[in-house]
């Protein structure tokens, strides 16, 4: 088992409904710890680029759209095995196929406003990481 690090971001629909205490009581009961966290309003530029690997996708556009229409709560997570356990608490990216008891099962209204975002992979973890906090604002614990 390795420590790792991850990013979650609680999307605008989230943030709306207020449930970010909700969410965060999820990450804490599965053993992940909050070690930097901040909430922001993203620019178009910054969905835009966070995003960039999608970007000939033919969603792409209602992402960012949908991404920038409210402030997000972005987090770094860490713990064993960060990445898989915050997916797995997430559920699939629709809603409709998401197992039940995940966040996007309990939360999410549809597969644009589907709640959560948490990092794919150890090495985009850290692209993505980086690309919101600078290593003075992520907290060891
Ligand atoms: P995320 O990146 O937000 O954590 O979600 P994910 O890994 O589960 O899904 P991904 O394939 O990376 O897609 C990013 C976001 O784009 C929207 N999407 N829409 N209409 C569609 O077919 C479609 N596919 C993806 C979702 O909001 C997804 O979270
Ligand atoms: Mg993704």
């Amino acid at each position: 088992m390795a420590l790792e690090r991850t990013i979650s971001i609680i999307k605008p629909d989230a943030v709306a409904k207020n449930v970010i205490g909700q969410i965060y009581a999820r990450f804490e009961q599965a053993g992940l710890k909050i070690v930097a966290a901040k909430m922001k309003q993203l620019s178009r530029q910054e969905a835009e680029g966070f995003y960039a690997v999608h970007r000939e996708r033919p969603f792409f556009n209602a992402l960012v759209e949908f991404m920038v229409s409210g402030p997000v709560m972005i987090q770094v997570l860490e713990g064993e095995n960060a990445v898989a356990k915050n997916r797995e608490l997430m559920g699939a990216t629709n809603p409709k196929d998401a197992a039940p008891g995940t966040i996007r099962a309990d939360f999410a209204d549809s597969i644009d406003a589907n709640a959560v975002h948490g990092s794919d992979s150890l090495e985009n973890a850290a692209i993505e990481i980086a690309y919101f906090f600078p290593q003075t604002d992520v907290y060891a614990r």
